[in-house]
């Protein structure tokens, strides 16, 4: 095959995703994701976003949040699910009935019945936002999907192999993106280089301005 013909081929083609990673592209349309989006916003004023402290001190630059009957924290002791929120000393809201739905929803459509997300993780990006690359390893079992729900301007995620040393590969999470990670992908390390400004279709109240919103909803215990 010439080089030509090789490079218009792969020219349209989604980007080769490794296998046990999962990408819904605009999953959500604009009502349903203004739904959700309300929703979520519920969420953020009963458990407000806050910046976690890390191990070593230093605070996390994203703030975050959680719903469910568990919520992912870190603090001098380390990471892990707890049940209330460090701030008002209240328990989790409930993930809302309908995020709980589109997430069950979004698992089945990559093939993965009877998940029974009971966390989700709020994560809040300003538009100098980013995340780490790391792997999600405090759930009891890792034979459960992560599933991801993008809002907002578009994020740079940075998916890379199971050591934290393997190459990365760039793919731009979108507003009303899904992303699954499970089975032999569930443990790959990631992480989200940047957000793109001016890339969001629409603001909401539950999107921080200029930044970006992600749900991660998992089975923790
Ligand atoms: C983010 N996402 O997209 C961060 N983890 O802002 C994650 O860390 C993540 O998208 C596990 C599974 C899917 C994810
Ligand atoms: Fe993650």
């Amino acid at each position: 095959m010439g080089a030509a013909l090789q490079g218009d081929l792969f020219a349209t083609a989604a980007p080769a995703l490794p296998p046990g990673i999962a990408l819904l592209r605009g999953h959500f349309g604009p009502a349903d994701s203004r739904g959700l989006l309300d929703d979520m916003a519920d969420v953020l004023a009963a458990a407000p976003p806050y910046r976690l402290r890390l191990k070593s001190g230093a605070f996390m630059i994203n703030r975050l949040t959680n719903c469910g009957a568990l919520g992912w924290h870190s603090d001098e002791k380390g990471y892990r699910y707890i049940d209330r929120h460090p701030g008002t000393g209240a328990p989790w809201p409930p993930i809302p009935a309908r995020l709980k739905q589109a997430a069950i929803a979004a698992a089945e459509a990559c093939g993965v019945a009877g998940f029974d997300p009971d966390a989700c993780l709020v994560n809040l990006y300003a538009a100098d936002g980013r995340m780490n690359l790391h792997q999600d390893h405090d759930e009891a079992d890792f034979g459960w999907p992560i599933v991801s729900f993008s809002f907002g301007n578009d994020g740079i995620f940075a998916l890379g192999g199971g050591r934290r040393r393997d190459r990365v590969q760039p793919l731009a999470l979108r507003h009303g993106d899904v992303l699954v990670m499970h089975g032999p992908g569930r443990m790959l390390f990631h992480g989200v280089k940047k957000i793109v400004p001016g890339t969001a279709p629409a603001a909401h109240p539950a999107i921080p301005p200029e930044g970006r919103l992600n749900l991660t909803f998992r089975r923790a215990a």
